[in-house]
């Protein structure tokens, strides 16, 4: 049924690919096996990272690029991922994403990854969907996350190129962002550039750039954007575009590869033990009943 599933994704058809998303977004062993199938046809997508604070504008933002990457014939995947909020489902999402006028659009494919609980997995998961359309054939794919915590900063590091989107004001000065989400910028956006306090975070992000180098020698670009209007779309493309043409280094690939399968193997491995056993073994623990070290040698043992 995979194979049938993985014929209609490669000749373009949506709906095929929309069931499989909802493979992968379930975590259903389909996914697997489909794939395996799709993977000799990855590679050729543009995977684009856009993280930052919320509010940040960062879904604005996606949504005019799409609009800029369908003028120019290109189509678009777009994966907003959502960790803070497990429970609250599609809907919700959805109403995050701001990009209902794409919503007709076959060019332009949409999907909200949240966490299935408190076991992670999300990593995995956004790398799968990722995946899944770059084999489908997707030009770019937006991948979407909230640069706040540990996690995110592992999916954007998941990207071929990472915009960091800052905002003016909101206390959002270099100093405070997390050293973590500065170092995975390639593009440094400072969107809401009509408010005031644009020419400040500039010159901040400017004297720390001065200082950071990075290992292949790239200074990240800064473009100003005030995605609400539009403004400065082009030009981040644009510095997207200088970066990546440069070729992704053989390096960087083979370390995203590394990240992912990193990822890949941890949600398997917790997927092996049920989630009622780490609730039995947390009571055993604080009770003292049992050693925490002998669980994980019983567990590995078992595995
Ligand atoms: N003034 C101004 N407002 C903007 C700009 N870009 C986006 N906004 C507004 O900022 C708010 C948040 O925008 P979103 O695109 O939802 O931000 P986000 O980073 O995706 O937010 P989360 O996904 O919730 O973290 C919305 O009300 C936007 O209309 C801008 O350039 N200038
Ligand atoms: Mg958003």
């Amino acid at each position: 049924m995979t194979e049938d599933v993985a014929q209609r994704i490669l000749a373009g058809d949506v709906r095929a690919l929309a069931r499989a998303a909802s493979w992968v977004e379930n975590r259903r062993p389909e996914a697997e096996a489909l794939l395996r199938e799709l993977f000799p046809r990855t590679g050729r997508a543009l995977i684009l990272g856009v993280t930052g604070a919320p509010g940040a504008g960062k879904s604005t933002l996606c949504d005019q690029l799409t609009e800029a990457l369908r003028a120019e014939g290109k189509t678009v995947g777009v994966i907003a991922v959502d960790p803070t909020s497990p429970y609250t489902g599609g809907a919700i999402l959805g109403d995050r994403i701001r990009m209902q006028r794409h919503h007709a659009d076959p060019g332009v494919f949409i999907r909200s990854m949240a966490t299935r609980g408190w076991l992670g997995g999300l990593a995995a998961a956004t790398t799968e969907m990722t995946m899944l359309l770059d084999a489908a054939g997707r030009d770019v794919v937006l991948v979407e996350t909230v640069g706040v915590g540990q996690d995110e900063v592992e999916i954007a590091r998941l990207a071929a190129v990472t915009i960091v989107v800052l905002v003016p004001g909101m206390g959002d000065d270099v100093q405070a962002i997390k050293a973590g989400i500065m170092e995975i910028a390639d593009v440094f956006v400072i969107n809401k550039a009509d408010l005031p306090g644009a020419d400040k975070l500039e010159r901040e992000l400017k004297s720390y750039l001065s200082l950071a180098h990075r290992p292949d020698g790239w200074t990240p670009s800064i473009v100003r954007t005030v995605a609400s209007e539009g403004k400065g779309i082009s030009e981040t493309l644009e510095a997207v575009r200088e970066y990546h043409s440069r070729g992704s280094s053989p390096d960087r690939a083979a370390q995203i590869w590394s990240v992912r399968l990193r990822e890949m193997l941890r949600e398997r491995l917790l997927d092996r033990v049920p989630a009622q056993d780490f609730v039995a073994a947390g009571r055993e623990v604080a009770e003292q009943r049992r050693n925490p070290y002998s669980i994980l040698h019983d567990w590995l043992e078992r595995l």
